[in-house]
């Protein structure tokens, strides 16, 4: 049984993580030169908390049966994917440094039989709702009590395939389904709003059958809890709306209007990390000052 909510010093280590998550990125994404910055600084922040606290795996037995499953259905975002899998030791740092160049196992959208620790290959929107609820689904028949978790795009509900899989999963209330949603308002050229409005997102899952709930998808807490949450719900399917900047901590694109699919130079590379860096020094500072005062 999971504690009710994460102390201090675990949620300083979980931030300190997304930092790492976001630096891994950037380094990774001006290696090749050019990549997916703005949707992968958005949900860096929910993959910190799936792998440094939610998620139950194993490094080094990617295929443990009884793993938790992540459908990353926003594929493109792989670059955050690969940092918390390097991190956590599914395969060697150095990898990253290869990202989306040829002979690479880290192609730029996520590919199963490339990647340790990607469990179902994703790239064309839509699709990974459906995949997650025939994975949750034999969980079941399996007798498993794993979770499976699918993280989504909001651009990416604009595919009709995502309702039908909803639909599935409220009528056969897959319980242990924790959907995750990077509600960016953004999708490849502008707002969603302006190109085709998803709407109440929450609403309309609600009305599929799922508990609905809805945080700051850069709190890392708040995050946190939700899965918590969602987790005990034994009713229902449940999906996290998080509200999400695209481009989220990356100094030199999230101020940008258009931060999807971008060149990054090393001069900008080496800013943006020097940031992160520093916040992960104000971070130990933080917890090193915690222990103080607990003694
Ligand atoms: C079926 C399909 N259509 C189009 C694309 C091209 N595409 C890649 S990313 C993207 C935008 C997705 O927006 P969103 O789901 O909001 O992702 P995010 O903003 O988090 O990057 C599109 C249209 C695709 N990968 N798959």
């Amino acid at each position: 049984m999971n504690s009710p909510c994460l102390s201090n010093a675990e949620l300083i280590d979980l931030e300190i993580f997304a930092a790492q998550i976001r630096i891994k990125t950037i380094e990774m994404i001006a290696a090749v030169g050019k990549g997916h910055v703005g949707g992968s600084m958005s949900i860096a922040d929910a993959v910190a908390v799936l792998y440094g606290s939610a998620m139950r795996y194993d490094p080094a037995n990617p295929k443990w049966k009884m793993r938790d499953r992540l459908v990353y259905s926003k594929g493109h975002s792989g670059p955050a994917l690969y940092a918390a899998l390097a991190i956590k030791g599914f395969f060697p740092q150095e990898w990253l440094k290869r990202m989306n160049q040829i002979g690479s196992n880290l192609p730029s959208h996520v590919h199963a039989r490339l990647t340790p620790g990607v469990d179902v290959s994703t790239g064309s929107l839509g699709q990974g709702l459906s995949v997650a609820v025939g994975l949750a689904m034999a969980d079941r028949l399996d007798g498993r009590d794993s979770y499976v978790y699918c993280v989504m795009g909001d651009g990416e509900c604009q595919e009709g395939q995502v309702w039908e899989a909803a639909m599935f999963a409220g009528n056969h209330i897959l319980n242990r389904l924790i959907v995750l949603v990077d509600n960016n308002k953004r999708q490849c050229s502008g707002e969603l709003k302006k190109i085709n409005d998803v709407g109440d997102l929450g609403r309309k899952f609600k009305d599929f059958g799922f508990d609905v709930f809805e945080v700051n998808g850069h709190d890392l807490a708040q995050i946190d809890v939700a899965i918590r949450q969602a987790k005990q719900n034994t009713f229902k399917p449940s999906v996290i709306i998080l509200d999400t900047i695209k481009g989220k901590g990356c100094s030199f694109a999230e101020q940008m209007a258009d931060n999807h699919n971008i060149t990054v130079n090393t001069e900008q590379a080496v800013a943006a990390v020097k940031i992160l860096e520093t916040r992960i020094d104000d971070l130990n500072d933080k917890r090193e000052r915690g222990h103080v005062n607990e003694n």
